[in-house]
């Protein structure tokens, strides 16, 4: 059995998914991001090895240190933070990607057996052309709309093709390629609601930031409209995402890059539940501008039939239930004990 790397290990996405792999009995797990993660995360891990993922020399150290058989590539700067740096955002985001399938190139081709790559995308790759469009179109499917507005939702679009041209063609030109290629796989996260971390520099930011607010007692003031609708899902559905794609059998995937779909509630939708759960926060709402348009470009709802037919996704589609059964329970035990620790 190899290494299992996980990229971002220290972020919202890759500390969780340390926690569901180690829990989920994956033996050796390596973790790389700038900075190191919660102590919690790093006992967990075999190493730890600290470095920018668009630089090359992190890359020579992880080919020079593990052999690789898996890598989550969960590292990158996502919307809000890619528009307030874009050159920033692509340098991380896009030589980051190809520094990650470089890695996998040379480990499968050293090792004789296809390194799998499962790289995290999301439904900033779509743009919808008005909001008239985006309240009428309904479900979309990975094919439709490929127009994103931020830097993030283009690397990421851009990404994904790499990713497929690492898996297929890589070595084109060469007059019998024996190398070994790798195994790309994708999924297109929605907006993730998570109870322990908050996320940093997303659009979608304003429903898990109203979460811990009212969760708190706080008031928050929403900076998208109250009918803002897009796809949003609970963090334990996303690394069970991950992990069931990356399990799937090759020969079941019709395609590399699958939408996965949980809920899509509007931004008074979530106030209103939360409100009930927990009555003494509020919410009002001052829209900002940008950020507004790029919600306004994403899709409502995706269409997820294709990662239902080909490697079994699927979730309980009510957000209510969602909240009761996972977030709500979740938050008040976290700071509950943020409280009694604060005594
Ligand atoms: C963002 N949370 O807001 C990310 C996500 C659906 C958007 O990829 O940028």
């Amino acid at each position: 059995m190899g290494t299992t790397l996980i990229t971002g290990c220290a972020g919202e996405v890759g500390s969780s998914l340390v926690h569901y792999l180690s829990e989920s009995g994956t033996e050796r797990m390596v973790g790389t991001d700038l900075r190191a993660p919660r102590s919690e995360v790093q006992r967990r891990l075999s190493a730890v090895c600290l470095g920018n993922i668009s630089d090359n020399s992190l890359i020579e150290e992880l080919d020079g240190q593990f052999e690789i058989d898996r890598i989550f590539h969960l590292a990158g700067i996502l919307s809000s933070g890619g528009e307030r740096n874009p050159q920033l955002a692509h340098q991380v985001n896009v030589t980051g990607t190809l520094n990650v399938l470089e890695l996998a190139r040379k480990q499968s081709e050293r090792q004789s057996y296809p390194v799998q790559v499962v790289l995290t995308s999301t439904i900033a790759v779509y743009g919808l052309p008005s909001p008239a469009v985006k309240r009428t179109v309904g479900a979309i499917d990975e094919d439709e709309y490929l127009h994103p507005i931020t830097m993030y939702g283009a690397n990421k679009l851009y990404c994904e093709s790499l990713g497929n041209y690492y898996a297929n063609f890589f070595g084109l030109l060469e007059e019998v390629s024996t190398r070994t290629k790798i195994d790309f796989r994708c999924v297109r996260y929605p907006g993730l609601l998570n109870a322990h971390t908050l996320p940093t520099g997303g659009t979608s930011d304003y429903a898990p930031e109203m979460v811990h607010a009212l969760a708190q007692g706080k008031s928050y003031s929403c900076f998208v409209r109250p009918d803002s609708r897009i796809p949003f899902m609970m963090m334990p559905d996303a690394l069970r995402a991950l992990v069931m794609l990356s399990d799937a059998p090759r020969s079941k995937l019709t395609r590399s890059v699958y939408n996965i779909a949980a809920f899509s509630p509007s931004a008074e939708e979530i106030a209103l539940l939360l409100s009930r759960r927990f009555p003494h926060g509020s919410v009002t709402y001052a829209p900002h501008a940008q950020r507004q348009m790029i919600v306004d470009s994403w899709p409502e709802h995706i269409d997820d039939s294709t990662a239902r037919r080909d490697w079994g996704w699927e979730t309980n589609p009510s957000f209510a239930e969602a909240l009761d059964t996972y977030l709500v329970p979740a938050v008040n035990e976290r700071y509950y004990a943020q409280s009694v620790a604060n005594l």
